[in-house]
């Protein structure tokens, strides 16, 4: 919203139905070959891309579908690179294969799970790419210290009180020791994602230091 009124970016809904013909304006028809469900008619999908892109700014059309590349991080942060994302929706069963094959940048899915439209990813996407766009961010910093933007899984966090119902912070934290506490973070961190996410740890340059606290942590926990 205030990255909106700040003008650092601009959204538009389109609404594909005011691109679809007739006074019925069909978006959907049965899919040839029968089977469940309806499809998005061609047509009126490719007059709504076209109608934004002829504001001439450079534009990537992305598709968000289930069978589209799994979003992450990385892609948020090329998206948020693009003067212009048009970002389709799909209803039904999903859109017929020549709007894939000829109109379609790239597809993307936010989960191996279906959803009724792609209107609720497609706001995923914009909430992830628009807040790496410098300015949009209260502090910048926050976005350049996010989880996967180092590659590991954030450290654990905590705020006042000091003890909560008998539960203490960890004294390092405490401890005013910036070294300390940050090889306690980096500690964690590498704890955090050998446990949930040890595929990161495959993707990830591991420094001599990182190496020698994994090791630690693996005998430690063994
Ligand atoms: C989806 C996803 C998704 C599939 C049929 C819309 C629905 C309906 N989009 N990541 N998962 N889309 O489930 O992006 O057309």
């Amino acid at each position: 919203m205030r990255a909106q009124e700040r003008g650092l970016i601009e959204i538009a809904a389109i609404n594909i139905r005011d691109f679809a013909p007739g006074k019925h304006r069909v978006v959907d028809d049965l899919p040839f070959g029968g089977g469940e469900g309806m499809l998005m008619k061609a047509e009126p999908i490719i007059r709504a891309i076209e109608s934004r892109k002829q504001l001439g700014k450079i534009s990537r059309v992305i598709l968000l579908t289930p069978q589209g590349k799994r979003f992450q991080q990385e892609i948020a942060r090329e998206l948020s690179g693009w003067e212009q994302l048009i970002l389709v929706c799909g209803r039904y069963e999903g859109v017929d294969e020549r709007v894939r094959e000829h109109f379609i940048d790239e597809e993307i899915s936010i989960g191996d799970y279906v959803l009724n439209g792609g209107e609720v990813a497609a706001l995923v996407v914009v909430e992830a790419a628009s807040r790496l766009i410098p300015g949009v961010l209260g502090n910048e910093a926050s976005a350049q210290n996010d989880s996967f933007s180092q590659g590991l899984l954030d450290y654990p966090q905590y705020t006042r009180p000091r003890e909560l119902r008998g539960i203490p912070v960890p004294e390092v934290l405490l401890s005013g020791h910036h070294q300390h506490i940050e090889l306690w973070r980096k500690k964690e961190a590498l704890r955090r994602t050998w446990e949930r996410r040890p595929e990161f740890l495959k993707q990830r340059e591991l420094g001599e230091e990182d190496r020698r606290i994994l090791e630690e942590i693996k005998r430690t926990d063994r």
